[in-house]
């Protein structure tokens, strides 16, 4: 019986905290779908990306955890997404805590500490620092 989780996220310059929560939410199935937001969701969550979607799309699919990738489109896919995949988890990092509680009446909600120490937004501002002339 094949345990299918879902994740969902923007994935924008893909970093070790990225593949942390991907590793992890693997390991709580046999199947692991991401919900990759689409450039036309970001900028309704009002995230501005490097990449655009077609690129995070390949980059996130080349993850070894990673089975399937499909487009995360609005907040409100969720339910049918768990529905159309027989999704057996749904998992999220712990910034989220609490946001997807109402899923449980869908399938399992599970939230993973975030990893410390790095964001997509930490590694633009430091690239952005070392580009500054000394
Ligand atoms: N993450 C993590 N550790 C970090 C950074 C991110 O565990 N240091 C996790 C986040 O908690 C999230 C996933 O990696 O579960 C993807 O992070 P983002 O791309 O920032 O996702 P976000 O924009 O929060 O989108 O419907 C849900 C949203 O699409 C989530």
């Amino acid at each position: 019986m094949t345990r299918t989780v879902i994740t969902y996220g923007t994935y924008d310059l893909l970093h070790k905290g990225h593949i942390l929560l991907l590793e992890r939410a693997r390991q709580l199935g046999d199947f692991l779908i991401v919900g990759l937001s689409t450039d036309e969701f970001n900028r309704i969550k009002n995230k501005h990306c490097v990449y655009p979607y077609e690129d995070r799309f390949t980059i996130v699919s080349a993850v070894k955890y990673v089975d399937k990738v499909i487009p995360e489109e609005c907040w409100e896919q969720k339910v049918e997404d768990i529905k159309r995949f027989g999704v057996d988890t749904l998992v999220m990092g712990d910034d989220w805590e609490g946001h997807f509680d109402f899923l449980r009446e869908y399938c399992e909600v599970v939230y993973l500490p975030r990893t410390p120490g790095i964001s997509t937004t930490s590694t633009k501002s430091n690239i952005g620092a070392r580009r500054r002339p000394d």
